[in-house]
């Protein structure tokens, strides 16, 4: 069924913490480059613009989304000082199997990592039935995950930040 919602990215600019003084990593697959760099894009820009500096923003390309997890597992284990690693990826429904094996994985690689290291994980894969709901969602008509990656991992870097400051206080606001 169609996406009601026309733009998905749309988030209040308020409501978004700062990144300033973050150090991010940006994990992407060379897969899909069409659509991947537009992820890649939104998701750079978005952290810019919320003060993250471009020295402090890594981007490594690997071959294609299966490799995404090991990738952020082990810039982890090598700088542990990120605050954050959002991973971006494509994969694409075709005849084989070949899509819910890389899907699956990712997931729960993801998952896996971000509970071994003390920083947030975020998962940027898109997995659509085609090339098409892809760019719709890469910079077209329903907005760019890449940019809800950015904003996610911004959210995720302030909660981390504030519980390991302040750890026995609950109220976040
Ligand atoms: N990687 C992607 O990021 N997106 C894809 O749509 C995608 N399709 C693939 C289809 C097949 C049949 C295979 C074997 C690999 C595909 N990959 C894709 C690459 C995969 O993520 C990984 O790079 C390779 O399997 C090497 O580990």
């Amino acid at each position: 069924m169609e996406t009601k919602k026309t733009n998905l990215s749309e988030y209040n600019a308020d409501a978004v913490p700062s990144g300033k003084g973050l150090h991010i990593a940006i994990v992407v697959a060379e897969w899909n480059a069409t659509v991947t760099d537009n992820l890649l894009q939104g998701a750079y820009d978005t952290l810019v613009q919320f003060g993250t500096q471009e020295k402090d923003i890594t981007v490594v390309h690997v071959p294609g989304s299966y490799e995404l997890t090991s990738m952020a597992d082990h810039l982890l284990t090598i700088a542990p000082h990120l605050d954050a690693v959002i991973c971006l990826g494509c994969v694409i429904q075709g005849e084989t199997r070949h899509f819910d094996f890389i899907c699956e994985a990712v997931a729960h690689g993801i998952t896996e990592v971000s509970l071994r290291h003390d920083s947030p994980v975020i998962f940027g894969l898109l997995t659509t039935n085609n090339m098409q709901q892809a760019l719709d969602r890469a910079g077209g008509q329903h907005g760019n995950k890449g940019i809800e990656a950015a904003v996610t991992a911004l959210k995720m870097c302030s909660l981390y930040n504030k519980l390991n400051d302040e750890p026995w206080s609950f109220n976040l606001e």
